[in-house]
């Protein structure tokens, strides 16, 4: 018998590695899809398949975590072995600005998924993934983090996803259900939504070497992060899946960059000459002719900021023999030549 997996958030960076991963493992995957104005399945164009066709490899539903009407009605009728929710208002900034309806998607959304497992006697069948977040360190308490750091989430996204790695743990303990949170720290890829940081970076610079744009604005370049590649991150969510006892993991690289040196990277792979010039807010990058082709605005500031994260996954080692292999310089690598074959093509 084939295992059958349930992905809420299949359309995102994560969802899509994630479904083509678990398809190569032999899965029945479903996914959960929102309904749009325009098309927003693009990252799983590749692994469609059409209704028409016998034996799917992959299904998708209409759904959202926000309605649990819905929620609780696809996991009656699909009994998954697995369910993955990776369904989130994932951007931190974006949080500020709709406060509630984070709280329920990224809050309550986990809540909804646990309780129809419970309400429908799936305790004992069917395992539950939660998408945590190295957010929920915030103003982090030491260095590096580890499983047992204290939170002190510093983002309306960030307090609801200490909700959702709370109640996972609380449905664990009082109903048995095997529930585990991979408490993530960043991860990017080419198919990285465009509003991150990674890909922002990349995009403009990509399209100012081929004189597409003048300038790319940013906000505070001194935050430091540990960027991991996000495909590598979804085994280890499908490894902390199969164990015996479910357990909560960080997955992370162990290192850290500020977003300076991360555009300092981007830079260098594209050969520009360039240097920087003022501080803060009036920070400026240079290139060879002297065109500023980096400035800083406030408007991408925000009212609270994660001035470091740094992640410990020693135990993703131990018990799940994870371990990153790509570097950031792979990364960046890997997101430049997606983009300038992207531009060539366009
Ligand atoms: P993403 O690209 O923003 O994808 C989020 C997914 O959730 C998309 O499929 C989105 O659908 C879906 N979604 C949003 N609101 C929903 C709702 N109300 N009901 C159902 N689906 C909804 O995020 P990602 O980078 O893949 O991250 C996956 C998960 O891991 C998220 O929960 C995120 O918070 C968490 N996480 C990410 C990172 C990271 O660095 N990437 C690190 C730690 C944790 P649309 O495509 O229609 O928008
Ligand atoms: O790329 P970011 O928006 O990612 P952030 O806020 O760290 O959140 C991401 O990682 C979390 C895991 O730690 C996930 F849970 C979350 O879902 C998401 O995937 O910003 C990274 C850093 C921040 O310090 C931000 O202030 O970059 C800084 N930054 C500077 N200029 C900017 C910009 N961020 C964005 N998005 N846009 C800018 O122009």
């Amino acid at each position: 018998m084939k295992k059958i997996a349930l992905i809420f958030g299949i359309t995102g960076q994560d969802g899509a590695y994630l479904a083509e991963f678990l398809i190569k493992k032999k899965y029945k995957v479903h996914g959960v899809v929102r309904r749009s104005s325009s098309f927003n399945t693009s990252r799983i164009d590749h692994i469609y398949e059409e209704p028409y066709k016998k034996n799917r490899k992959l299904i998708l539903h209409y759904g959202d975590v926000t309605d649990s009407m819905s929620v609780s009605s696809l996991i009656k009728k699909i009994k998954p072995d697995e369910i993955y929710n990776l369904a989130a208002q994932s951007h931190v900034s974006v949080s500020f600005e709709v406060p509630e309806y984070t709280a329920s998607a990224d809050g309550l959304g986990a809540l909804r998924i646990l309780e129809a497992i419970r309400f429908h006697r799936l305790e004992n069948k069917t395992r539950f993934y939660q998408a945590g977040t190295s957010e929920m360190f915030g103003r982090v308490k030491e260095i590096p983090q580890n499983e047992e750091t204290p939170f002190y989430p510093r983002s309306p996204y960030g307090v609801a996803k200490v909700y959702a790695h709370w109640i996972t743990i609380n449905y664990r303990e009082a109903y048995k259900i095997f529930a585990c949170n991979g408490i993530l720290f960043n991860h990017e890829s080419p198919i990285r939504g465009g509003t991150f940081v990674t890909k922002k970076i990349i995009s403009a610079l990509c399209r100012i070497k081929y004189g597409l744009q003048k300038t790319l604005y940013l906000g505070n370049l001194d935050a430091k992060r540990d960027w991991g590649h996000a495909e590598e991150y979804v085994e280890a969510m499908w490894k902390m899946m199969q164990k015996k006892i479910p357990s909560d993991y960080v997955i992370s690289t162990g290192k850290q960059y500020s977003v300076r040196e991360f555009v300092d990277y981007v830079l260098e792979e594209l050969n520009f000459s360039f240097s920087w010039k003022g501080k803060k807010l009036n920070t400026k990058c240079f290139d060879e002719r002297g065109n500023c082709i980096i400035a800083c605005n406030k408007n991408y500031y925000r009212p609270l900021e994660v001035d470091t994260l740094l992640g410990d996954s020693r135990k993703a080692y131990r018990e799940l023999n994870w371990k990153p292999k790509k570097n950031i310089k792979d990364i960046v690598k890997e997101m430049v030549d997606y983009e300038l074959k992207k531009l060539s093509n366009d």
